[in-house]
């Protein structure tokens, strides 16, 4: 049991403490970004992140996590079990110091690589504080000791409460609804989340059991990131085996899984530490300057590139790779505006010697699915080349310049786009009505008629010799391709606004898809948001009430009980007529939108492959399990 001898600056150490929980409970924000439901569940990353340390470390195989029906989450892990021993200086054990000291986390024990100590390991001690309680479980030495604490303080000594003859450690905590707008945790995202986990700590098993609807979900990946480039290509026709290299070097583990496919898309993802890195970083730059030079090599000395032909470049060779890089390293450093790039030089060279000499075997070993991959890239740069083609056409012919707005673009007078707003109108009629009700000093209209093209499936070249998406480009303002400058957007805002119902969630998917795919960095700046038209309007005699969902029909109806109402459903934003679609879509001061995040690369790629691949029945699903709820289609 905890030695509570008191020291002479015990007292002095604990304030200190509480005031560190209490700057946490004062600015939640700071610790765990958002309130919202991504900060609910980064509690239990934290939480599970240090219970991953732990097998990274070597000495845990097992994980469960458990969302319980009174609201609480629990993890489970059988490590060795944080120690519970009184420190002598601190008066206070580890299991204590990991729970109420700020930034505690990897500060002590043996070495190893730590996913804590990295990006967003602000400690477990920000989970304490941020939970109305918190009940830590240890099993160690024979014993199950037990400490409960409440909004990050101390309710209980570490007690032993009984025997156990194995070792582990769990951790229950029931999020505070002081703190957080929600605190119902969602199986999805905790399953996307753990799924991802697996593949990176190859041989650890992952269980996520929902209490609440009795659903089990079990993750163990012997072949750890070659298992995940599988499921990545599991609706693409791959080309080739899934080549696989894992190295242990003195800069630290190197892992790294690719296989080629038909797709014209690039899907490489990149991790540091098991946490995901979107930026890249030293580690993504050595792996792609070996794949270039190993394929040219390979191509040069086999005679499939002649003399005279220039070598393949770096975007040749991506197009239509899949591939998974995770490195683990001592002392990640983590760089960027997000923090999630990569600065290890080191990484670098360790990638690009490991990865070169690997690839440069296989190919010699592999001389088919060497051949194969090389005339999919082969067929990237001649793409490439009649894209540069197509792209100075047009630009020769001026057609991407600013001065050639296009026709239907009903274009606002201001220029400054920081107020600036593009409306994409799905079809003239409700355009017209568009035009006619916005405000024209800052807001422009844009029609797109008909379905846009499935650039899922296309190349720059044809998605540019299609009209809407042409007259799109060129309203941007922003040129495209390599040389697409999101600085140069003429809107600070552009608003995707489609009727709600199954084709409006069609032309918005398409639209979302060609940002993704063509204009990320638009998504990425937050740029791109969504129109929340209603779905009724209520009238009770003068009162006019427009409402927004089924569930606020209801409400509003029951508000005014004594009133008869006529209800109007609006099928599309046609049968709005321009005030009422000014009043209640477009009016800065009424409107509600969606803005468009990506919140995870992976999870925005594998909805976009459900939605546009080539496979017809889950696509189909997909778009109508959405066309009601427009709210989930955050991608
Ligand atoms: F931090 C925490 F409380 F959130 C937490 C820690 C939550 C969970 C689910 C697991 C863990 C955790 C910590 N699992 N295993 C460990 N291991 C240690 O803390 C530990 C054990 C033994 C030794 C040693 O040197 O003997 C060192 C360490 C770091």
């Amino acid at each position: 049991m905890a030695d509570q001898t008191p020291n002479s600056d015990y007292g002095a150490e604990q304030i200190q403490v509480l005031e560190g929980l209490a700057a946490v409970r004062k600015r939640p924000g700071m610790y765990i970004g958002t309130t919202d439901v991504a900060g609910l569940h980064h509690l239990v990353w934290e939480i599970v992140d240090n219970a991953i340390d732990e097998a990274m470390a070597g000495y845990c195989k097992n994980i469960v996590v458990r969302l319980h029906k009174d609201g609480a989450c629990s993890v489970d892990d059988d490590g060795r079990g944080i120690p519970v021993d009184t420190h002598k200086k601190t008066g206070k054990s580890a299991l204590e110091t990991v729970l109420t000291v700020l930034h505690a986390g990897g500060k002590f024990g043996d070495g190893g690589y730590k996913v804590s100590g990295g990006l967003h390991g602000v400690g477990s001690s920000v989970v304490n504080a941020l939970s109305v309680k918190l009940v830590a479980e240890v099993k160690r030495d024979g014993k199950l000791y037990r400490q409960e604490y409440g909004r990050g303080d101390p309710k209980t000594k570490v007690e032993v409460v009984g025997k156990s003859d194995h070792t582990g450690t769990r951790i229950t905590f029931y999020p505070d609804s002081e703190i957080f707008e929600h605190t119902e945790f969602d199986l999805q995202t905790v399953i996307g989340r753990l799924r991802q986990q697996a593949y990176l700590t190859k041989g650890i098993a992952i269980a996520v059991v929902d209490e609440r609807t009795d659903v089990v979900y079990r993750f163990y990946f012997e072949g750890g990131v070659r298992a995940y480039v599988q499921h990545l290509n599991i609706k693409k026709e791959p080309i080739g085996e899934v080549m696989y290299i894992e190295k242990d070097v003195p800069e630290g583990n190197i892992e790294i899984a690719l296989q080629y496919s038909q797709s014209f898309q690039e899907h490489v993802v990149s991790f540091a530490n098991n946490i995901f890195t979107p930026e890249g970083g030293m580690h993504l730059t050595g792996f792609r300057s070996a794949l270039t030079r190993t394929i040219n090599n390979y191509a040069r000395k086999h005679e499939l590139l002649k003399e005279k032909e220039e070598n393949l470049s770096s975007e040749d060779v991506r197009e239509g790779l899949t591939a998974v890089i995770s490195v683990k390293l001592g002392n990640p450093q983590f760089e960027g505006q997000t923090k999630s790039k990569l600065g290890n030089t080191e990484m670098r060279t360790a990638v690009e010697a490991v990865f070169g000499t690997f690839l440069d075997m296989y190919f010699e070993e592999h001389p088919s699915e060497a051949r194969a991959a090389f005339a999919k890239c082969a067929l990237a740069a001649r793409a490439r080349l009649a894209a540069r083609a197509a792209r100075d056409t047009v630009i020769r012919k001026g057609l991407l310049d600013g001065l050639t707005l296009p026709g239907k673009l009903a274009d606002c007078s201001s220029r400054d786009p920081s107020i600036s707003e593009l409306f994409l109108v799905e079809g003239d009629s409700a355009g017209g009505s568009a035009k006619q009700g916005r405000n024209r000093e800052f807001q422009a209209i844009l029609p797109l008629r008909g379905k846009i093209l499935n650039v899922e499936q296309a190349r720059l070249d044809r998605i540019l010799a299609n009209a809407e998406i042409k007259a799109l480009v060129i309203a941007m303002g922003a040129g495209v391709g390599e040389q697409f400058d999101v600085t140069k957007l003429r809107y600070s805002k552009i608003v995707i606004m489609t009727d709600a119902d199954v084709d409006g969630a069609h032309i918005r998917t398409l639209l979302l898809t060609l940002f993704y795919r063509y204009f990320r960095q638009v998504i990425e700046a937050g740029h791109i948001y969504i129109a929340q038209p209603p779905l009724y309007k209520l009238a009770f005699g003068k009162t006019v009430r427009y409402v927004y969902s089924d569930e606020e029909k209801e409400v509003t109806l029951k508000e005014f009980k004594d009133k008869t109402a006529s209800i109007q459903r609006y099928k599309g934003l046609g049968e709005m007529n321009p005030e009422q679609l000014w009043e209640t879509t477009m009016d800065p001061s009424a409107r509600s939108m969606l803005r468009v995040t990506i919140d995870d690369g992976e999870r925005a790629d594998a909805v976009f492959d459900t939605l546009m691949g080539s496979e017809v029945a889950p696509r189909k699903k997909f778009i109508q399990a959405h066309a009601k709820s427009v709210k989930n289609l955050d991608i």
